[in-house]
């Protein structure tokens, strides 16, 4: 028994009515025009601006509300380069999280029954927000404020982060960078000296050659660069893809590479190697602007189209050619970044190969490669500065990971575990905004961590898997209810974008901002908080700007013009790269120095046992990881995720379409659900696919409780990347149990 039980959280109240929503027109790759059924006319609506939390596009919208105070649609704001004027599937559905029945409707305190068992009990936000100051100030005094961490993704982790910073503490992670995108911007930032950001600053729309390797952009619904792709598209451009996948991608591709999975390397190699042996690559730029051009030469020698056939299985032929047709279209061609890309614990290197190889082609800084980004500079409302802590996440790494810019999840995990022994330790957790057991690879470290640590508490919209580990539950109004920072992210034209609520909080929730700056007044802390409403800090803001909350409560999004220059590199410009050497770096300085490979060099990596396949898992364009699950919208649009298997595997399992399966991996771990099986030929016969987000075990999410398998707890296994600290989670393999493994008594489960 551990000290922590999970508790399926228990929470009264009537359920409110979902609204109607079906018609659904499609464009492009699927992108949806929002329509609503009902009698309103746009008359009787008014719009709010806002800017989605369904993904981390952010795509701005307006919600338009009736006068009864119901939101009736969701639609892009046209004047947005996020969306331009469109949303997806996922972002019209966004309002499901609003009228979801299970939400999160009151704050929740762990408490002991007399016969000793656990549970949740409604309590006021007054003693919810008690508890937790309680505990913080308790930490502080005992083992010092760095001792209290914080999870966090999306706009919410934000106005924790502040708190935290406040309170002394920087200990925080993210899965978004060490369980995502981190290897991708240490990759990026030693070649370049810059990050490819969010959006990417993939000039798509303008791209005469679209190379994606495993990123499914189609599936991986990320909006306006969707509608880049179906432009170039219809423009004419290349598609190559690389996926062991046939995915919504490799089909409208011109060159579908059924890669062996784990060998990418190699195959981005020879690229490199045909460019450069066959003098394909663009000679000016790469001498004006590169460093390392003749160490490349060197290392890529012998690494030639068959030596890479004999790993990957792809044609030598077929790698020339694209190859060709990746330097006849230069320099508007990209060698997409990805974007989940920790896979094998060597994805900063596969990263670092990308980029070379965009830098050869002259890619990057040109019309159809990569534009120079420009974001707007949003001013920090006025407090005073934070307290430096004594150790922040940096020293969980203890010198390992010298290129981690963000605190990583598995060692924020493992700094909570005393058997770990790490010299700076984390007591209790704030969580806010990331359902960890469905994100954190390695669900038992997870366990631990969790039941290690002296406090939880958890601030969520939905009783979603996490909460079940809280001690308190802070219940947050979803993003159609309160205002969050402005989005600034960087684009072609800087811009901004507000999110204000468009109807009251239901039920007790609250935002996020006020959630927050409660527990600040109670730390003593007000100087930090040092507002009303959090409407004083973006109208401050937006002054600063030049505009107001009230223009932009019209408008929504503004544009500036650019003050950093032009979008591109002009014709033989001088240009300073931030890089040690000022160049693009063919070969990393910066690596070298750290003792790591300064060129990518290509590992084998383990391969399945007879009887297994390797576990790849992905994105579908209806949900975003396990946050969409039990959305009542986006669960009529998809319910369940399947297992994707090779006739050939099937004929030798017996497997038939629809047949439910528990998978089991190599560790011994099994699914606590069945999973579907999907026999197809679009997945090669030593992998099976699954979309990630699936499986929930909190019976309160009346939908999405057992629904589908999660992919989640097969990764048992984590190849972590030794230059910032990636979680790679496709080295695990699984295999097939046709019978409930408790039923048959002969299993326990993970
Ligand atoms: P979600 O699963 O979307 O993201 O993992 P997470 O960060 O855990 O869970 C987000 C949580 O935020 C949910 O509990 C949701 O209810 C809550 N939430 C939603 N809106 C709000 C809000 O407005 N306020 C508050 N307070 N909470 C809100 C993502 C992470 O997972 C990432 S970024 C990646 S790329 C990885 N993907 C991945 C994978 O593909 N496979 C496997 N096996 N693991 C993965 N882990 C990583
Ligand atoms: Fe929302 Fe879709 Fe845009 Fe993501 S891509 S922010 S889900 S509309």
């Amino acid at each position: 028994k551990t000290r922590r039980d999970f508790i399926k959280i228990s929470t009264a109240g009537a359920g409110a009515a979902a609204i109607s929503f079906k018609a659904f027109g499609s464009k492009g790759f699927g992108l949806f025009e929002s329509k609503i059924e009902g009698p309103a006319s746009d008359e009787d609506l008014t719009p709010y601006p806002t800017y989605c939390e369904v993904c981390f596009w952010k795509c701005a919208a307006w919600a338009y509300v009736d006068k009864s105070g119901t939101i009736r649609k969701v639609i892009g704001n046209k004047n947005d380069p996020h969306c331009n004027g469109r949303l997806c599937p996922r972002g019209t559905g966004g309002v499901g999280m609003v009228y979801d029945e299970d939400r999160l409707k009151t704050p929740l305190i762990r408490d002991t029954r007399k016969d000793g068992s656990q549970y949740f009990r409604e309590a006021t936000w007054d003693e919810a927000l008690n508890k937790v100051a309680d505990k913080m100030k308790e930490v502080k005094e005992k083992y010092g404020p760095e001792a209290f961490g914080l999870f966090n993704h999306g706009t919410p982790g934000g106005q924790f982060h502040h708190l935290l910073k406040a309170y002394g503490s920087e200990s925080n992670a993210e899965p978004a960078f060490a369980n995502c995108r981190g290897p991708r911007s240490s990759a990026y930032f030693s070649t370049f000296g810059a990050y490819v950001g969010s959006p990417e600053n993939t000039d798509i729309r303008d791209t005469k050659c679209l190379v994606l390797i495993g990123s499914h952009i189609g599936e991986n619904m990320h909006n306006s660069q969707v509608q880049e792709m179906s432009d170039a598209i219809d423009k004419g451009a290349t598609i190559i893809t690389v996926d062991p996948r046939f995915s919504t991608a490799a089909a409208h591709s011109n060159h579908w590479l059924s890669i062996k999975p784990a060998t990418d390397i190699a195959l981005l190699m020879a690229w490199i190697h045909v460019l450069v042996f066959e003098e394909l690559y663009n000679k000016d730029y790469v001498e004006q602007y590169t460093f390392g051009l003749d160490y490349l030469k060197d290392h890529v020698k012998d690494m030639t189209p068959e030596w890479a056939y004999g790993i990957t299985t792809i044609e030598p032929e077929e790698i020339r050619k694209t190859a060709r047709a990746m330097a006849g279209a230069a320099p508007s061609v990209i060698i997409h970044p990805g974007r989940h890309v920790v896979w094998y614990g060597d994805d900063t290197q596969r990263g670092r190969a990308t980029a070379i190889l965009n830098a050869l082609l002259g890619a990057w800084g040109k019309r159809g490669g990569f534009y120079f980004p420009e974001g707007v500079s949003v001013p920090a409302f006025p407090h005073p500065h934070f307290p430096e802590p004594k150790w922040t996440w940096k020293d969980w790494n203890e010198g390992r990971y010298p290129l981690a810019t963000m605190g990583i999840t598995t060692e924020a995990l493992k700094a909570s575990v005393p058997r770990y022994n790490y010299k700076h330790q984390l007591k209790a957790w704030l969580v806010a905004g990331t359902n960890l057991p469905l994100s954190m690879p390695d669900k038992r470290l997870f366990k631990e961590a969790a039941d290690a640590v002296e406090f939880i508490a958890v601030m969520d919209t939905m009783p979603m898997d996490i909460t079940g580990y809280a001690d308190v539950v802070l219940p947050e109004a979803t993003y159609l209810e309160r205002y969050d920072a402005l989005r600034a992210s960087p684009n072609r034209e800087p811009n901004i974008a507000l999110r204000m609520p468009a109807i009251e909080p239901k039920y007790d929730s609250k935002p996020g901002w006020w959630i927050a700056k409660q527990i600040g007044e109670r730390l003593g802390l007000h100087d930090y908080f040092n507002y009303d409403d959090y409407s004083e800090v973006i109208d401050w803001q937006l002054k600063q700007l030049g505009t107001s909350l009230e223009e932009m409560k019209k408008v929504g999004v503004k544009k500036y013009p650019r003050k950093s220059g032009p979008l591109y590199l002009g014709d033989d410009e001088d240009f300073e790269f931030n890089t040690t050497t000022g160049k693009i770096e063919l070969y990393s300085v910066d690596f070298a120095d750290h003792g790591f490979d300064a060129i990518p060099k290509y590992t084998k990596h383990p391969e399945p046992q007879p009887n297994y396949y390797r576990l790849i898992y992905g994105r579908a364009p209806m949900h975003t990881f396990s946050r969409t699950s039990n959305n009542p919208n986006l669960f009529d649009l998809m319910s369940e995720n399947s297992v994707w298997v090779n006739p050939k595997v099937a004929d030798l399992w017996e497997l038939e379409n629809g047949q439910e399966v528990w998978l089991k991996n190599q560790d011994g771990a099994i699914t606590s659900f069945p999973v579907k099986v999907r026999v197809t030929e679009r997945i090669r016969w030593d992998s099976v696919y699954m979309v990630h987000g699936f499986g929930h075990s909190n019976k309160k999410l009346s939908r999405a409780f057992g629904k589908g398998a999660s992919d989640t707890e097969m990764v048992t296994n984590v190849m972590v990347d030794p230059i910032m600290g990636g979680t790679g989670m496709r080295g695990n393999f699984i295999t097939f149990l046709t019978e409930d493994p408790v039923m048959e008594g002969k299993e326990v489960k993970a």
